[in-house]
């Protein structure tokens, strides 16, 4: 069974929703760890087996290693059949891969730079800023519900979770607000709340032991 390092209320928490919108949660051992957070509370955890002790973190059944949200997302999603994704070859597979890829290489450093209140022209060069990201997100759901058209895949899941975790980031888009409500309608956030509930009852148990 694979295994995945998670932290509640992280960026690990979405692969736990893609899991539970695929109906496989149980085919993963999810192992829950503690994670220095932005405010430099928590701690790196030695249960962790990520290298920076960063979440989340999955090891497969033939013990590879796969760091990286995007990468994990898609690998967990090929896994089980591609629910999530266009499969290999097939139609939309290139906007799939761009998004992804957009994610890790444009939105979390143009995010980062937003809430650090960083601007200097070499990372706006680089990555360009949170406005192009909205435009681009504006024209892309400007006829569709989703990223890739009507149905819901794993880009949207990762492209979404910044302005579930950090509302504020959120612009005054009516497509892209109408969006990430689809997108979280489309979670089952009740369970996933219940389960971050639970994991942290057991990260106190495991502290205070
Ligand atoms: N780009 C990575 C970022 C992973 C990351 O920074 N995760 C945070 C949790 S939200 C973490 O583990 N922080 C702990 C630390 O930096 O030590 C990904 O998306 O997987």
């Amino acid at each position: 069974m694979p295994k995945l390092y998670h932290s509640p209320h992280s960026r690990s928490s979405r692969v736990v929703s893609q899991l539970m919108l695929m109906g496989k949660l149980d085919a993963v051992e999810v192992i829950c760890v503690d994670i220095i957070k932005g405010d430099g509370s928590g701690r790196k955890d030695p249960k962790n087996a990520h290298p920076e002790g960063k979440v989340p973190y999955l090891i497969t059944d033939a013990g590879e290693t796969i760091r990286e949200s995007g990468a994990i997302m898609m690998y967990l999603d090929e896994l089980f059949g591609h629910p999530l994704g266009p499969k290999p070859g097939s139609e939309g597979r290139g906007s799939y891969l761009s998004w992804m890829y957009y994610y890790g290489g444009v939105l979390e450093p143009a995010l980062v730079a937003k809430f650090s209140n960083l601007d200097h022209p070499a990372l706006v060069s680089t990555f360009r800023s949170m406005e192009e990201v909205y435009a681009e997100l504006e024209t892309a759901l400007a006829q569709n519900a989703f990223l890739l058209g009507d149905k819901l895949t794993v880009a949207d899941l990762i492209m979404a979770s910044p302005f579930h975790w950090a509302p504020h980031l959120m612009p005054e888009i009516a497509a892209v607000q109408e969006w990430v409500a689809r997108v979280s309608a489309a979670l089952d956030m009740k369970s996933l709340e219940d389960f971050e509930a639970q994991a942290l009852q057991r990260l106190k148990v495991r502290e205070s032991a």
